[in-house]
């Protein structure tokens, strides 16, 4: 890492878990029964049919379960645990790899599948099991007001402010296994590059936003981010 590089923001998405065996959103393997995300993931999609997005997230919390971190992720936990200067992991994945591979300055702005909010009392607890439509809140007690506690389209993601003012610090900004096709996160790159940082990407194909980094990498990113860690 050059000498000049103090402060890092890494964004991560769907392809830092790919090689774990959690599908993407959107590659060939990107469809869930038929859906795209942009339809379970709404909050319009839950009022309309709130078993069909339960079923989405109660099936991938399930397989959840099944996957370990991979090299990507446990590189990722090294750069943590060895950098000296400033750095945050932010994560638009809702899977708890990043945490299980030992990553500590993390942030989930997509959400957490391990995670419920209870729509009555406005309080969010750790949920591990299915959620279903007759969970009931482990703090007020109400039961069918639980929703998973993930960030869909057209909602706010989480401690925007915190990831803003890090972009605006940061040297180095690092995007990982991302299309670029969803927002904010997407205009991340360019945050951090009008603040003066050096922008890498790595992906298995070039992302959207591809030639808006100053370097981009192609490659599995369990081969590509251990390389560039260690
Ligand atoms: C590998 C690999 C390997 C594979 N190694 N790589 C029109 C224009 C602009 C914006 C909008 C618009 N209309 C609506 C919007 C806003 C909207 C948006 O962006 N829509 C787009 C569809 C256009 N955004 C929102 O609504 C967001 N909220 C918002 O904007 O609030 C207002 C606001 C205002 C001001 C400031 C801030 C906010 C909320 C977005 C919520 C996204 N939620 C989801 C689902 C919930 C989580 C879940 O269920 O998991 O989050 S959508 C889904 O996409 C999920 C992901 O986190 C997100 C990003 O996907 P990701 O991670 O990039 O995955 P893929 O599959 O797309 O790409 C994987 C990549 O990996 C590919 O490139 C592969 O090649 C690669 N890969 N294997 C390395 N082994």
């Amino acid at each position: 890492m050059a000498d000049d590089i103090h402060n890092i923001v890494i964004l991560t998405g769907a392809g830092v878990s790919a090689e774990s065996g959690l599908a993407t959103f959107r590659g060939p393997d990107g469809l869930w029964e038929g859906h795209r995300v942009e339809d379970v993931a709404t909050p319009e999609a839950f009022a309309r049919d709130p078993d069909l997005v339960h079923g989405f997230y109660d099936a991938r919390r399930e397989k959840l379960r099944t996957v370990e971190p991979n090299a990507a992720h446990k590189a990722l936990a090294r750069l943590d645990e060895q950098w000296p200067g400033e750095l945050l992991l932010v994560t638009q994945n809702v899977d708890d790899l990043h945490e299980r591979a030992g990553s500590k300055r993390l942030l989930h702005m997509h959400g957490e599948l391990t995670s419920g909010w209870c729509l009555r009392c406005n309080e969010r607890f750790g949920w591990s099991g299915p959620m279903g439509m007759s969970a009931e809140c482990p703090g007020c007690g109400t039961a069918g007001l639980v929703r998973p506690d993930i960030v869909w389209f057209g909602e706010m993601p989480y401690e925007m402010e915190r990831i803003d003012e890090a972009l605006r610090r940061c040297d180095l900004f690092v995007s990982i296994g991302t299309s670029g096709a969803v927002y904010p996160a997407a205009g991340f790159v360019q945050t951090a590059s009008y603040s003066g940082a050096r922008t890498l990407e790595m992906n298995l194909e070039p992302s959207l936003g591809s030639f808006l980094f100053d370097e981009s990498r192609t490659g599995p990113a369990g081969e590509l981010v251990p390389a560039w860690v260690d």
